[in-house]
């Protein structure tokens, strides 16, 4: 094995240093690292981090985060002839190198554990804390795989897919009141099965209700840390949540988002969990709350007639009657549902095409309405595309999501999206998330299954929701695509 010349610091050692037992028991490859093709022939003072491309489990994410400088670990695998011959290796061929250096490098475990805990607190406080704090470059910590960044090109389109924007259907929700209702139902499922998202305007909630949950937001996310920070818990079943990155306890890479979760049912007993500053917060954000419940109601009523739950042809008044009984009833539940709000706040970031302010997801629950401020960051994919959502001041944006995906049996699609950062603007938007109470089943409306149609879904609930994202990764379509049925 090659000696290296050139000192490797103790940091860079720290990000790669495993036991010679933890060695034993690893698979082959936990991890592995690339020199892009178009990279291998630079030297190595002009290789930068861009220049790899990694192929990580989130363990070796959580590993390599303790490292600070990557450059002498560069210059490790460049020089070893056989990996520049690959251009790539894994995991347990930069430890082998590693350690065949001299003992007198490894940094002693204790150091090496302080470094990290100290890196580690500073993250759990969050992407506001950081930037406060005057950061110049995103940490690794934030750093997605090449792959997984926002501006990757799609080999299809040989697009820059952030230069896309979209101007999603447009639902005029005054129209659905009047004599247009049954046109502008046809757009609404034509939105919901071609999209999975559509722009609410003409809503009817008042511009300042609106206007002032963005502003109790922004002024909630202004507080000192101590103030936020009595908000933090690592239990997801708390009322209120303050916290960092998607799920701070599994992300192997953090996202650059901070956020808030209020529960919002029931609300009474809720309501004295909801922060107490700023001193206006709880008022505010009560009246916005309970203004979005009453929309979402109404979209719902509107949702189940498109779906042609509620106009099938009658034979008899009965039949009219039956059906309008199952409407009320199916309301009634929802009235009694769930309701999560979620502000989240994407602070500057200094290296924007490096990470996401959320990562591709899609939306636990059966309508999402969002609010959000005139910055724009929200993407989603449409046709095998990332493309960036026109914000229209004072509209909703509204997406399917994974139980009405289910409850219509596939026809509307619950759709992926994400968030882009950038290096200017701080951005603010408040998600209202609503279902069914968290204790009912979700399941595949009987009336939309047919011989022709047969059911695509199995039951679930909230609970399986809740061991499914502690157990693995939320992101992506994986939930809903753990609940498909196969024949
Ligand atoms: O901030 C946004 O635009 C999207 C937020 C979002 O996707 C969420 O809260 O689930």
């Amino acid at each position: 094995m090659k000696r290296l010349n050139t000192p490797v610091t103790a940091s860079d050692m720290g990000a790669l240093f495993l036991t010679a037992n933890s060695v034993a028991k690893r698979p082959a490859s936990i991890g592995s690292v690339r020199i892009l093709p178009e990279c291998s022939e630079k030297s190595v003072s002009k290789l930068n981090l861009d220049d790899i491309e990694e192929f990580s489990t989130s363990e070796f994410q959580h590993q390599r985060s303790m490292c600070r400088s990557k450059k002498s670990l560069l210059k490790t695998i460049v020089e070893e002839p056989q990996i520049r011959g690959n251009c790539s290796t894994d995991f347990l061929k930069w430890k082998e190198l590693l350690l065949s250096m001299s003992p007198g490098m490894v940094m002693p475990e204790e150091s090496r554990k302080a470094d990290y805990d100290s890196l580690e607190t500073q993250y759990q406080k969050g992407v506001k804390h950081l930037y406060d704090n005057g950061i110049e470059h995103v940490p690794r910590k934030y750093i997605l795989p090449a792959s997984e960044r926002p501006n990757v090109v799609n080999e299809r389109s040989r697009d820059a897919t952030h230069h896309i924007n979209l101007k999603l259907p447009i639902i005029d929700f005054s129209e659905l009141q009047g004599p247009n209702r049954s046109q502008v139902l046809t757009s609404l499922a034509s939105a919901c099965e071609n999209y999975g998202f559509f722009q609410l305007v003409n809503h009817g909630i008042p511009y300042e209700i609106i206007s002032n949950m963005v502003d109790v937001s922004k002024r909630f996310f202004e507080l000192p840390f101590s103030e936020r920070e009595k908000y933090m818990s690592a239990d997801m079943g708390s009322p209120v949540r303050y916290g960092t990155s998607y799920n701070q306890t599994n992300d192997g890479v953090f996202c650059w988002r901070d956020f808030l979760k209020l529960v919002c049912h029931p609300l009474p007993d809720l309501l004295p969990h909801w922060p107490s500053s700023p001193l206006d917060f709880r008022k505010l954000a009560v009246r916005y709350a309970k203004e979005v419940k009453f929309l979402f109601l109404m979209l719902v009523d509107a949702i189940l007639e498109s779906l042609g739950l509620m106009n099938k042809k009658k034979t008899t008044e009965k039949d009219e009657d039956k059906d309008e009984d199952e409407k009320k009833e199916i309301l009634k539940e929802f009235e009694d549902g769930s309701q999560l709000m979620v502000m989240n706040c994407y602070p500057p970031c200094p290296q924007p095409d490096l990470t996401l302010g959320m990562p591709p997801h899609s939306d636990y629950g059966f309508l999402t309405l969002l609010l959000q401020d005139e910055v724009k960051g929200l993407q989603i994919q449409h046709k095998e595309n990332w493309v960036t959502v026109e914000p229209i001041p004072g509209s909703f944006v509204v997406n399917v999501g994974d139980h009405l995906e289910i409850f219509s049996n596939g026809r509307y699609k619950s759709v992926l999206h994400r968030v882009l950062v950038n290096s200017m603007n701080y951005r603010i938007s408040v998600a209202s998330l609503h279902s069914l109470p968290f204790k009912s089943t979700v399941q595949p409306c009987p009336k939309l299954i047919s011989e022709t149609n047969p059911r695509r879904y199995m039951d679930t609930d909230f609970a399986t929701f809740l061991d499914y994202i502690k157990s693995r990764d939320a992101t992506k379509k994986s939930f809903l695509q753990s609940r498909k049925l196969t024949s």
